[in-house]
């Protein structure tokens, strides 16, 4: 068919994301009480992160964060050995007004940004929200809307308020759904005014133990259980936003890479849609409003019985999300042997692709990914998707000016982006926008380094928090300022030799 001439629709909400944990820093201050992840230590590609606990009888212990269960009675601790990336973060707190203003110049449309929980109710369980933690997150969306730039809320992400972990089990009692409302309550209403766009839960497939679901366990039955949890309050969540601003958008977010089978053996073909499974699950439940057949069999493979109570699944049906959000950083793929269960969790083990190129932390880059997940989605649900995380994770050398050379990024960006434009042109997919992640350099999750960094934006400072934090624009900030002035024009037109 020749080169195509494909345009980005002209009010695509062109953006990009943070969370709180990872951006914000200022733990001590508008009296911000601790959150789980507070207690996560750096890490690096080769060390995990580790939690630092206490026991009631006073001893202190050090695990790995991920994967492993919390003793009984565990509390996070602070322990001054360690450095904990996310009390200071890039200091965006202090920062926030200069970053949005380079946001704004560089013509962003749309701005991602998860509340701390624990800054508006500093354990979970007060009954008045804390004025000044409001006060913090309504001058972000009114910095957003003096630029014209549409703010997003993450109403959580991955984390919980360390007193609901340690007194509640977190997500695993019915407790935790009644302080999440309380959480939206007081935002919906100080900032549902001046806000369209709410996504109730980051990555709710991917979430397990103490730092997600605030709970000992790390297994499929906290898994599944805390995911029913985290629906009702998700469900009832939207009901009351759309009760209080009608027109308003509500949406969840998923980890949605996608896995193809490895081979055309069949069993391997029926295995990619039974993994794909695993995180449809969790959007089949909120976009459609009821648990989808086979849900049944993952469960009862599991041992697994949901704590459903009457009423449950009117919450769900009546609270069903109004656009799906999801994160793709790579595709994997699978065959018939790689699902297996260890120590009642189910593990999968990913074999490389060969066609496709990693990144500097072993993750496969595959712009054609976006464009399959998009239609994926778009066939399943019919409603709006929005690309809420993309990017690359690289390790950026600043001159002495702290000037970036990311011409891999723009690389990366023009790749991904072309995919997007033919998702939107050729496939007709409802796309809503794009929020790159960590569109100014954040704290990684899953390492808890800076040196993995996302942004347009370079913050000066190292693993373990020593710098200026001074914010200095990247080549890829320039190309895409250009970009988002000439809607798409530097970007190449391409074949599509996948038409037929
Ligand atoms: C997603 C999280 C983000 C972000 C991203 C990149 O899972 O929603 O918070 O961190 O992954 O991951 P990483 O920071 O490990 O590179």
């Amino acid at each position: 068919m020749g080169k195509m001439k494909l345009e980005f629709p002209k009010d695509f909400l062109w953006g990009g994301g943070i969370a709180d944990f990872q951006a914000e820093g200022g733990y001590e201050e508008s009296g911000r009480g601790l959150t789980t992840l507070d207690f996560v230590t750096q890490g690096s590609a080769t060390e995990p992160r580790k939690i630092t606990y206490m026991m009631p009888d006073g001893s202190k212990h050090v695990q790995n964060a991920r994967g492993l269960p919390m003793p009984e009675h565990a509390r996070g601790y602070l322990d001054p050995n360690y450095y904990y990336p996310s009390l200071h973060a890039v200091d965006f707190y202090h920062h926030y007004k200069e970053d949005i203003r380079l946001f704004a110049e560089m013509g962003m449309r749309i701005f991602r940004f998860s509340i701390c929980w624990t800054r508006i109710f500093p354990t979970g369980m007060e009954e008045a929200p804390n004025e000044a933690g409001l006060d913090f997150y309504e001058s972000i969306v009114d910095e957003c809307r003096k630029y014209g730039i549409e703010p997003l809320i993450t109403i959580c992400h991955d984390e919980i308020p360390a007193y609901l972990a340690d007194h509640y089990q977190g997500w695993l009692s019915r407790t935790t759904i009644d302080c999440y409302l309380k959480l939206c309550k007081a935002l919906f209403t100080r900032l549902g005014s001046k806000v369209k766009y709410w996504t109730t839960f980051n990555e709710i497939n991917s979430l397990n133990g103490y730092i997600s679901l605030g709970c000992t366990r790390y297994d499929d039955y906290s898994r599944y259980v805390g995911a029913h949890h985290m629906f009702l309050a998700s469900a009832l969540a939207v009901k009351m936003c759309h009760e209080m601003y009608p027109g308003s958008m509500l949406g969840a977010m998923y980890a949605a890479s996608p896995c193809y089978p490895l081979t055309c053996k069949p069993e391997d073909v029926f295995m990619q849609m039974q993994v794909r499974r695993r995180t449809f699950y969790f959007s089949d439940v909120m976009m459609r409003g009821y648990y989808p057949g086979y849900a049944r069999t993952i469960l009862e493979s599991k041992g697994v019985e949901l704590p459903i109570q009457p009423g449950d699944e009117q919450i769900l049906r009546e609270g069903t999300l109004d656009y799906f959000a999801f994160s793709c950083y790579r595709s994997t793929t699978v065959n018939v042997n790689t699902v297996f269960p260890i120590k009642g969790l189910e593990i999968m083990s990913m074999d490389s692709n060969p066609y496709l190129k990693n990144t500097a932390w072993g993750w496969p880059k595959d712009p054609m990914s976006l464009r399959y997940v998009l239609n994926e989605v778009y066939d399943r649900y019919q409603k709006p998707i929005l690309i809420a995380e993309n990017g690359l994770g690289e390790i950026d050398r600043p001159d002495e000016n702290g000037y970036v050379d990311d011409e891999y990024r723009i690389q990366y960006l023009k790749e991904h982006f072309k995919e997007i434009r033919k998702a939107i042109c050729l496939d007709h997919v409802e796309v809503l926008g794009y929020t790159m992640w960590g569109c100014i350099d954040l704290v990684s999750l899953g390492t808890g380094e800076m040196k993995k960094r996302y942004g347009w934006i370079y913050v000066d400072m190292d693993d373990l928090g020593n710098g200026s934090k001074k914010r200095v624009p990247k080549k890829s900030y320039y190309w895409m300022k250009e970009f988002l002035e000439t809607n798409g024009a530097n970007l190449e037109q391409d074949d599509d030799p996948l038409i037929i």
